[in-house]
């Protein structure tokens, strides 16, 4: 067991650290208040690297290893978890066509993402699907050489901005439920793209929904076979938790140096509120937990690169990584005070940005639902 980060990750994380110093923190309040779409920032993130995380480098992307990726992850999550989520929207839609697509879709789909600096979305959640994946309705049915396509998504990140779409479907003829996974082309007639949602956090992202009327999806469009789509969505799933926790850990570790900076320089009672026991527990469990949920993050990054993915572990990693965001991010407004609950401060962003962890990428009941079926089975 070695706890040291290579070389080349220590430098990955001085240079993505560096990044979301100087391009992100500076911004991050004011993509937030316009609920605006920092191109910018990622035309950045792309020219260093540091965009595309998952793609590997024979496709356009950086090839990072995934304590790499955890460590990019967490750097921007710092400085923005609403840029973070754009960004790793790019790596949870990459992970079906690497995890069962074909050399040509990976040429031409992760080629769109890198070379082309495109958006794709992963499009799992439907108005009345989201834990519940296996009873979603968007389906197809074969006609030649192509499926129709009919169905509606939402929550899909990235949904107004992305140039293609992976959708799990059910077959709409099938007795037995049948999934399939399928790449859409946004420019396909049929395929609609909703207004940007409005949301309490992660406002630099952008959240839409999709409907699909009819849409001629060419059957060369199908990842892996029929009948694979909801393993293969499982598996990206299981690559993109631990990434979810990375992102926890970075709002956690912002808004927890937020409230150690505050604490010594705030002064009550004749002298720094550092100086008080109520707040140094406070801070001395911050960066406990902060610990715990990274070093889970690392093991989990650390079985997705040696291709023994834990959806367990994952589990793990996603939910004690953003339950830990939420309480450290609740902690951190309580140390700010009245100060924790006015915008001129950073606190009350990484608040609101905490909370979507806790749902995302699989709710926190769902997580627990994934690890005790594996403690129990
Ligand atoms: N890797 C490979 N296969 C997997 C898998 C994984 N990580 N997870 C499940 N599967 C397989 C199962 O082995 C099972 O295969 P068999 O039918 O051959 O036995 C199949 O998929 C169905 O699995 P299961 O019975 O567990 O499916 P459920 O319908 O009970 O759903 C949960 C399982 C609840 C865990 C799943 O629906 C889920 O993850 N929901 C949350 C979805 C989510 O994260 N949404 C957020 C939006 S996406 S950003």
């Amino acid at each position: 067991m070695d706890f040291q980060l290579s070389d080349e990750q220590v430098a990955i994380r001085a240079l993505a650290k560096e990044f979301t110093n100087k391009e992100i923190l500076p911004v991050a309040k004011k993509y937030d208040e316009e609920e605006a779409f920092p191109e910018e920032v990622f035309q950045k993130l792309r020219e260093i690297g540091l965009f595309n995380l998952a793609v590997p480098e024979e496709y356009g992307g950086p090839g990072v290893d995934k304590i790499s990726q955890a460590l990019i992850v967490e750097e921007i999550s710092r400085g923005c978890a609403g840029i973070a989520t754009s960004c790793e929207g790019n790596s949870l839609v990459s992970y079906p066509i690497i995890i069962g697509g074909t050399e040509e879709q990976k040429k031409e789909y992760l080629g769109r993402l890198t070379y082309g600096g495109q958006f794709g979305s992963f499009s799992l959640t439907e108005p009345e699907a989201g834990s519940d994946v296996s009873s979603l309705s968007t389906n197809i049915e074969i006609k030649g050489d192509e499926y129709i396509l009919n169905g509606e998504k939402m929550f899909i990140t990235n949904a107004n901005y992305s140039n293609f779409y992976v959708v799990l479907a059910k077959h709409k003829d099938s007795i037995e439920k049948r999934f399939t996974a399928l790449i859409v082309d946004r420019d396909l007639p049929g395929v609609s793209v909703g207004e940007k949602e409005k949301k309490m956090g992660l406002r630099a992202s952008a959240t839409g929904s999709l409907r699909f009327e009819d849409v001629r999806v060419p059957i060369k469009n199908r990842i892996g076979n029929e009948g694979e789509g909801f393993k293969i969505f499982m598996q990206a799933l299981a690559y993109g938790r631990p990434m979810v926790g990375a992102l926890s850990v970075g709002i956690a570790q912002g808004a927890y140096e937020a409230a150690l900076n505050y604490s010594k320089e705030r002064k009550q009672f004749g002298m720094p509120i550092s100086q008080f026991q109520s707040i140094q527990f406070m801070i001395a469990d911050m960066a406990m937990n902060i610990e715990a949920a990274r070093l889970l993050v690392y093991k989990s990054a650390y079985l997705l690169q040696q291709g023994t993915p834990s959806p367990t572990i994952g589990a793990f990693a996603k939910c004690f990584a953003s339950d830990t965001a939420m309480k450290v991010t609740t902690d951190a407004v309580q140390i700010f005070g009245g100060n924790g609950y006015i915008r001129d401060y950073p606190v009350e962003k990484y608040m609101r940005d905490a909370k979507i962890t806790q749902i995302y990428e699989g709710t926190n009941q769902i997580q627990r639902v994934v690890m005790a079926k594996e403690i129990l089975k």
